[in-house]
């Protein structure tokens, strides 16, 4: 069975967009339009009914790409109060055993908060998004020209407008137990706020007895800030009654009211 797939191809420099098909044994697509001109889209030749093949052009028939190019790295960005850019290396749509003959990379599909944003073509590798002010969430995946879509790059955080001024929510069901001289204290997370355009949690404050002792970093393996139990153990200076702090602080450096907790060292 040969399915075909056309792609329409644009005037030099433009980029090549898949106007849909299944991948098969045989790819097969259009000649160029003439620039201006409607899309010329030429079916591929069904091998089962032209055994030689004769209609379609022969540079034009590759064996089939099933694997997805390599994941976009290196992706940073900036962000200021009406934009975010974004930058990453660029990908090559590599050979891989038993994949087939790679198709070429068509470009990076960029999406923002879990939904699709923006088609960049391949030979670029920034993308600015002129976004309003709030909290966002960017991926850029690549895609080559037999759609195969790579695994996302890893999710990275920006926030459009001014800084967030606004403190966390304070940790909750704080507790501690000692053994020797460490005290393990365990309390759930925060939320930061404003809850839709809070730059996020950075980690937690531990004091003892005014203090400040440790930085714990929130998890990274929790992808937006949520609830969830937080366990660190605080070596413990002072004897007597300690009084433990937690503290949520966000990427801005504010801070949360502090929730105290008093053990026996
Ligand atoms: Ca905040």
């Amino acid at each position: 069975m040969t399915r075909s797939r056309t792609r329409l191809v644009a005037s030099a420099g433009a980029v090549g967009v898949f106007m849909g098909g299944l991948a098969g044994g045989t790819l097969a697509w259009s000649q160029a339009p003439a620039q201006g001109a409607a899309a010329d889209v030429v079916p591929a030749a069904d091998a089962a009914n032209d055994p030689a093949g004769a209609a379609a052009p022969a540079a034009a028939v590759l064996a089939a790409d099933t694997l997805a190019p390599p994941t976009p790295e290196n992706v940073t960005g900036t962000a200021d109060t009406t934009s975010v850019t974004l930058k990453w290396s660029p990908v090559e749509d590599t050979s891989l055993t038993g994949g087939g003959e790679p198709s070429g990379l068509s470009g990076y599909l960029i999406h923002r908060n879990w939904e699709f944003l923006a088609f960049v073509p391949a030979g670029t590798t920034t993308y600015t998004d002129n976004a309003a002010p709030g909290l966002y969430r960017y991926e850029v995946r690549a895609i080559d020209l037999s759609e195969n879509i790579s695994q996302p790059s890893p999710r990275i955080r920006f926030r459009v407008g001014d800084h967030d001024t606004t403190a966390p929510n304070a940790p909750t069901a704080v507790s501690a137990t000692v053994a020797g001289d460490s005290a393990t204290v365990t309390w759930t997370t925060s939320t930061d706020l404003p809850a839709d355009t809070g730059i996020g949690i950075s980690g937690y404050l531990i004091h003892e007895n005014g203090e400040f002792r440790s930085f714990v970093p929130k998890n990274p393996a929790l992808p937006r800030d949520g609830i969830e139990q937080m366990t660190f153990v605080q070596p413990l200076t002072a004897v007597g009654d300690v009084t433990l702090e937690v503290r949520a602080v966000d990427l801005d450096n504010n801070y949360s009211a502090p929730m105290k907790v008093v053990v026996r060292h």
